[in-house]
């Protein structure tokens, strides 16, 4: 193989391509389904902690009707975010730390969810603070133990 003088230009322009090709589709998206029944439970996100990494996006598909997604916990700088019932949604996580989310109207009925963005727990005092009711205290702990 031949690299020498303007044949080794092309040759590191190539290899820049295929870096800057393969950042930019770095960011995933993770799909989670908003489902009335998911085994033996009941009004439940199909995933519900998610790791994902800074600038990878989440969909909740309204696969059931009747569900939403509304933060109730989240790093400093984010704003508050819901979405209308029975529509597919997302959101891309840009600022790392730990969200806490509910289905509006299932939020004590063990609906919620949680994702942590860029391996940051540095929020988990915060998080671990917030008030769950009914159904959603119990299975709010077992989440927590999932971080
Ligand atoms: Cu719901």
């Amino acid at each position: 193989m031949k690299i020498k003088g303007l044949n080794m230009f092309k040759y590191i322009f190539l290899i820049i391509s295929f870096i800057s090709i393969s950042f930019y589709s770095y960011a995933e998206t993770i799909e989670i389904e908003m489902l009335n029944k998911l085994g033996k439970e009941k009004m439940v996100y199909s995933i519900k902690v998610a790791k994902v990494d800074i600038g990878d996006t989440i969909i909740w598909k309204s696969v059931d009707k009747g569900h939403n997604v509304q933060f109730v916990e989240m790093p400093d700088g984010v704003e508050k975010f819901k979405s209308k019932i029975n529509k597919d949604v997302e959101y891309k996580f840009e600022i790392p730390g730990i969200y806490l989310y509910v289905c509006t109207p299932h939020k004590s009925m063990g609906m919620i969810g949680l994702v942590v963005v860029g391996d940051d727990l540095s929020n988990l005092d915060k998080i671990k603070k917030a008030k769950m009711g009914g159904k959603s205290k119990k299975i709010f702990k077992e989440l927590l133990k999932e971080l």
